[in-house]
């Protein structure tokens, strides 16, 4: 008997009728606490969860905790959303037999009409008589595919692909016998594809694909972080009307149930770790509490490297464990805007990347989002991307409040300095955004209108347009979302197309005119 808690942020002990069970650190991510012997079977049981959200620079995300004078802790977070605590995700009781299926993966081939899905399936307490079946059922409930053993090949013939917004799922069922008698059973949807990067190109089933869509959070109103079906359905929903094909989970792994939909609906997901904050100076004194400035000249020469490299290394295996097999999940993004220009820096990466890629069967692409500083002269770590990803804020953060054609030159700039240095990956732009209240409009335009949201938007496109080797925009951020009270902020950052209430903007019928129509 298990219990099954989908994320708790950030850290957890769980208490059993007043005895410790477990200990979780990582809040968006699934962990289990065994409670066989210590439930009390017909009774009443006493649940208890200590929860903490501190944060620190060995902390997924990164930040400090300050004492007010009232003796109170208060956050400050080195990143740009609130720092929500809790059991932000569904808790499930679980009874699994002795003898059970604990793990699988998958990874696919593609030949011609047919493919190759080759399996792994993990079990607890194997015995020499216990033998597994697999079987791969079709949409239309007819056998795909069948095989035996704890390991194998899957041939489909005449397969059906999962494409770009046109999803097809096979089920794969697994079931553990021992002699004739059934002693557990798993299922699940899968789709089938494979992807690769070839030169600029991002290749799904072997076509190059163009990603449009958003870095998200999770975050509505009075539900804070707390999962919603409601909320996600929702933003799929908008995703969809908008003309989207695909999103990156900023700035940590969402619910399971997000990755569920996105392989139902096709879409791609580039998956994060909570890895952000991880600089020196949290970004702009803008838009976050610039923290008590103790930082060393390099965040990754701190003596608490060491523990953080940990922290990381643990919470990708958690994010690439759960979600490895789901077709939806096209590259993993290891960070967002971290140092990437010293020498400390660059062998940390090396490190994580490798893990990356050692853990992951399906070999995925592997990138990190790039802030302003990540310039193509000096970056150091940009040299383990499979693939680009930027975030830019021309017109913003830079020349902000200047005429939007010397942001657009200054921008131009940078792009050809880059298709000098390495032009031979893609590049996805994972951000760019401009704040804008949606009760706000002025023409000439200025920031936070309105106006001023499609001049900034159209501006990039018409960047991105020019150069062959971007194959990506995902605009920051799909809605208006939560952070700390700062005076850079209007009660939380408001880059959304949509509103927090998930109402469009102005900038959503520009962005669906250029998606559906491209
Ligand atoms: C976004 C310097 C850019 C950092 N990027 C990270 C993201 O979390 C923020 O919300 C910028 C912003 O709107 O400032």
């Amino acid at each position: 008997m298990e219990l099954r808690f989908g994320a708790v942020a950030h850290r957890a002990e769980v208490y059993v009728n007043g005895e410790k069970r477990g200990f979780h650190e990582g809040g968006f991510v699934p962990f289990c606490v065994d409670v066989t012997d210590c439930v009390r079977y017909q009774e009443e049981n006493r649940l208890v969860v200590l929860v903490n959200n501190e944060l620190s620079d060995t902390s997924l995300p990164a930040g400090e905790t300050e004492i007010l004078k009232s003796g109170r802790k208060k956050a400050v977070p080195y990143f740009d959303f609130f720092n929500y605590s809790g059991i932000i995700r569904p808790v499930w009781l679980m009874s699994t037999p002795r003898h059970r299926i604990c793990d699988y993966s998958v990874r696919h081939e593609i030949s011609g009409k047919d493919a190759c899905t080759w399996y792994q399936v993990e079990i607890e307490n194997p015995e020499p008589d216990i033998r597994m079946e697999v079987r791969l059922w079709d949409e239309e409930g007819k056998l795909a595919a069948y095989s035996e053993g704890m390991e194998g090949k899957l041939v489909i013939a005449d397969v059906h692909l999962w494409e770009v917004r046109n999803a097809y799922l096979y089920r794969l069922e697994l079931r553990l016998f021992q002699k004739d008698q059934l002693l557990d059973e798993y299922s699940e949807e899968i789709g089938i594809r494979t992807v690769r990067i070839q030169g600029t190109e991002i290749l799904l089933n072997e076509k190059p694909i163009y990603l449009k869509g958003f870095g998200r959070h999770e975050d509505s109103p009075v539900l804070g972080r707390g999962f919603s079906l409601g909320f996600l359905k929702r933003d799929f929903e908008l995703m969809k009307w908008i003309g989207a094909n695909s999103f990156r989970t900023s700035h940590y792994p969402y619910a399971e149930e997000a990755y569920q939909m996105a392989d139902r609906e096709g879409f791609l997901v580039i998956d994060e770790v909570a890895a952000v904050g991880f600089v020196k100076r949290a970004g702009t004194a803008m838009f976050t509490a610039a923290g008590s400035g103790k930082r060393p000249e390099s965040f990754f020469a701190s003596p608490t490297v060491a523990r953080l490299k940990q922290n990381h290394l643990e919470a990708l295996k958690e994010m690439i464990q759960r979600d490895k097999n789901h077709a939806c999940v096209i590259a993993w993004s290891l960070f967002n805007e971290p140092e990437s220009n010293t020498v400390q820096a660059g062998e940390y990466f090396r490190e994580i990347f490798e893990a990356a890629k050692a853990w992951d069967v399906q070999k995925r692409p592997c990138s990190f989002a790039m802030a302003l500083s990540s310039q193509p002269e000096d970056v150091v770590c940009h040299q383990y991307c499979d693939f680009l990803c930027m975030n830019r804020y021309y017109g913003w953060y830079v020349k902000g409040g200047s005429e939007i054609s010397d942001a657009k030159e200054a921008f131009l700039e940078e792009m050809e300095r880059w298709a000098a240095l390495d032009p031979q990956r893609p590049m996805i732009f994972t951000e760019y955004g401009a704040d804008t209240l949606s009760y706000e409009h002025k023409l000439p335009s200025v920031m936070w209108s309105q106006e001023y949201q499609i001049e900034y938007l159209k501006m990039y496109h018409e960047i991105f347009d020019r150069y062959d080797f971007v194959r990506g925009e995902q605009v920051w951020n799909f809605a208006d979302f939560q952070t700390v009270e700062t005076t850079g902020r209007a009660n939380g950052n408001r880059k959304g197309i949509f509103t927090r209430d998930r109402q469009p903007k102005d900038g959503a019928f520009l962005m669906r005119r250029r998606w559906l129509e491209s």
